[in-house]
């Protein structure tokens, strides 16, 4: 399976990360993706190819054009107002608040367009996310060509980035960019599969309404876990995407026994669905000792995880999402990379 990855991950690289109430390292660092590539590297799972450039058409098929121009800029703006640290919101507009107003001032715009605290914006991560989009569109491109399934080794993450604001380590959503892609390349039915262990809720959002995109989590339950807001089983789509948005929200401390019952029912109804291709949103956080999750999947999980899911046919995108357990991160990718592969591309 080829692998594509870039160096300029790099770029966002935060001094820190506001959780728990603490201002502490960042947990999504680029430690995580330079260990995956190294252990994709030492195993044998095919080559690493570097991304190339799309530019922003691809980009604004799925954001909004001020929530692009504002992440574009955003950093020098902070700079010339605050100073050359991270950039952070502090205030949101909740309930009985107005959303119709875009605030003029650069801290007025994080606010607006983000939904958490803990996504720092820094000198580099315009530069780390476009690229990190260009990597899962060159993996499209890939797979679109032919290929039967290609790896998009992404970071910064996307999943939680919504159609206008940032949150969840995620800037723009590159899964969602990439399936988009395959619908405008004339896919008619393309499923995103998101296996992190956080819920989707950009991803969700975004194709909420279509039915030509179908949206399928299993994650932790939002009444335990971030982000809190959105992830229910009850959230089933609207309009003509009624029927194409599903959710599995698990309790905290699900093990592989109980995730894998229920990614089997998840499963069969993307058979049902009958999709022209397969974006999967993975992350490894549901890895038992992730710092931040509490989900209790062993290394080898991944690899069984990998297998189960590569028994369906349709071309595969593999988008790199969460993981924070450095130590494991790159065993336990290269696992489910194996498990999938095994199953699928030795056997064509
Ligand atoms: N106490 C992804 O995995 N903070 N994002 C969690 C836990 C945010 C995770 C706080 C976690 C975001 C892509
Ligand atoms: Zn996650």
């Amino acid at each position: 399976m080829i692998t594509i990855y870039s160096d300029d991950h790099r770029y966002q690289n935060a001094q820190s990360e506001l959780i728990d109430g603490k201002l502490l390292p960042p947990y999504e660092n680029p430690s995580r993706a330079d260990t995956i590539v190294a252990h994709i590297q030492q195993s044998n799972l095919g080559a690493i190819q570097p991304p190339h450039e799309f530019g922003l058409d691809p980009i604004l098929q799925v954001h909004d054009a001020g929530f692009v121009a504002f992440l574009q800029t955003a950093w020098s703006e902070w700079l010339s107002v605050q100073g050359n640290h991270d950039a952070l919101p502090l205030n949101w507009a909740t309930r009985t608040m107005r959303h119709d107003r875009i605030p003029e001032t650069i801290e007025g715009k994080l606010s607006y367009y983000s939904f958490d605290a803990g996504t720092p914006i820094t000198s580099g991560t315009w530069k780390a996310a476009t690229t990190s989009v260009n990597v899962a569109l060159t993996g499209q491109e890939l797979v679109a060509k032919g290929e039967p399934a290609v790896f998009a080794l992404c970071r910064p993450p996307g999943h939680h980035a919504a159609r206008d604001f940032f949150g969840g380590y995620c800037f723009l959503n590159n899964a969602a960019i990439a399936a988009q892609a395959f619908c405008d390349q004339g896919a008619e039915r393309v499923v995103v599969l998101d296996v992190d262990y956080h819920h989707g809720n950009g991803t969700q959002a975004i194709f909420y309404d279509r039915p030509d995109v179908f949206f399928i989590s299993l994650h932790a339950h939002p009444i335990q876990s971030y982000p809190y807001f959105l992830g229910f089983e009850d959230e089933t789509g609207a309009g003509n995407g009624e029927g194409y948005t599903r959710n599995y929200p698990l309790r905290v401390g699900t093990n592989w026994a109980t995730y894998s019952e229920h990614l089997a029912d998840a499963l069969q109804h993307i058979t049902q669905y009958s999709p022209d291709a397969l974006v999967i949103s993975l992350g490894v956080d549901t890895f038992e000792k992730d710092p931040i999750s509490e989900f209790c999947f062993t290394s080898q999980d991944y690899y069984s995880m990998g297998e189960m899911i590569a028994q369906r046919s349709q071309p595969t995108l593999i988008v790199m999402e969460g993981g924070y357990a450095i130590d494991e991160i790159g065993i336990n990718v290269v696992n489910f990379l194996q498990g999938f592969a095994g199953d699928k591309l030795t056997q064509d």
